[in-house]
């Protein structure tokens, strides 16, 4: 006869039942946990992407210039480094010398410095809660392409030939307590859409669903995998414009996570 081990089993799931398993979730705080709220934890980081059930934190591409100069508008286009012949990229941008950041969005490429041909394109973009005191800080090409409209939305019709287009829409306030929703028309010519994340790497987006980029201007009292939020761990939480994993000042985000400093 075969011992299946059954009995053994079943055994150890009553004693687990009976002892309770303890996990991140269940509003008691454990030994491996720093806090534990329940259905109350939550993830605030300083800003976050969503599109569809894709929902992660992102932060700004940081260059030590302004974001007109890093946009590098000529030949009727934008020259970023991150254009794509096909692609429509759109990404936060903040300048490490003043903090200030933007919003920028490109489609295409330019034929004339890249050598790469896109004869016609053509996308549409809807966007809403535009923060407030932000305006258009650069159509490309022509002030018709993106307008401000209603009281915080701004609505992008490009077309183009041989050449990018898009816009810079800005200042954006980190911290910030705003909803950028972004809904996207692939018309002709780009095919993908995506997010360009700090580190240049792009996150494939769906235009079928809207894009959301969301910032929080507070921690939340408890992280979704029971840790507190505290500036010096490395994620940069609501509330903080850096976080370097670090108390050191100097090095680029002071010991507060409130200032770019240093570099
Ligand atoms: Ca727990
Ligand atoms: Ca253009
Ligand atoms: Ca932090
Ligand atoms: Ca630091």
């Amino acid at each position: 006869m075969l011992a299946c081990g059954c009995g053994a089993r079943s055994e150890l799931l009553v004693e687990d039942n009976y002892r309770g398993i303890e996990r991140c979730g269940d509003g008691d705080v454990s030994e491996d946990e720093q806090c534990d709220l329940g259905d109350d934890n939550e993830d605030r980081p300083a800003i976050e992407l969503l599109n569809g059930v894709l929902r992660r934190a992102v932060m700004p591409v940081d260059r030590s210039e302004s974001v007109l100069a890093f946009y590098d508008y000529a030949s009727e286009s934008s020259h970023t480094g991150f254009e794509e012949r096909t692609t429509s990229r759109m990404f936060l941008y903040r300048d490490r010398q003043t903090a200030r950041m933007s919003l920028i969005l490109h489609h295409g490429i330019d034929e004339d410095s890249s050598g790469q041909t896109l004869t016609h394109g053509e996308v549409e973009m809807d966007l809403s809660g535009i923060p407030e005191g932000a305006g258009v800080e650069l159509a490309d090409d022509n002030p018709d392409e993106m307008l401000l409209v209603g009281a915080d939305g701004a609505r992008g019709r490009w077309e183009f030939w041989r050449n990018s287009d898009g816009a810079v829409i800005g200042p954006v306030p980190l911290p910030g307590d705003w909803t950028i929703r972004i809904t996207t028309d692939l018309r002709d010519g780009i095919e993908s859409w995506d997010y360009v994340d700090a580190d240049g790497e792009p996150i494939e987006l769906t235009t079928q669903l809207d894009g959301v980029l969301r910032a929080f201007p507070t921690p939340s009292r408890c992280r979704l995998d029971c840790t507190v939020p505290r500036c010096g761990d490395g994620i940069v939480d609501g509330g903080e414009i850096c976080d370097d994993g670090n108390l050191v000042e100097g090095d680029g985000c002071s010991p507060d996570c409130a200032t770019l400093d240093g570099l």
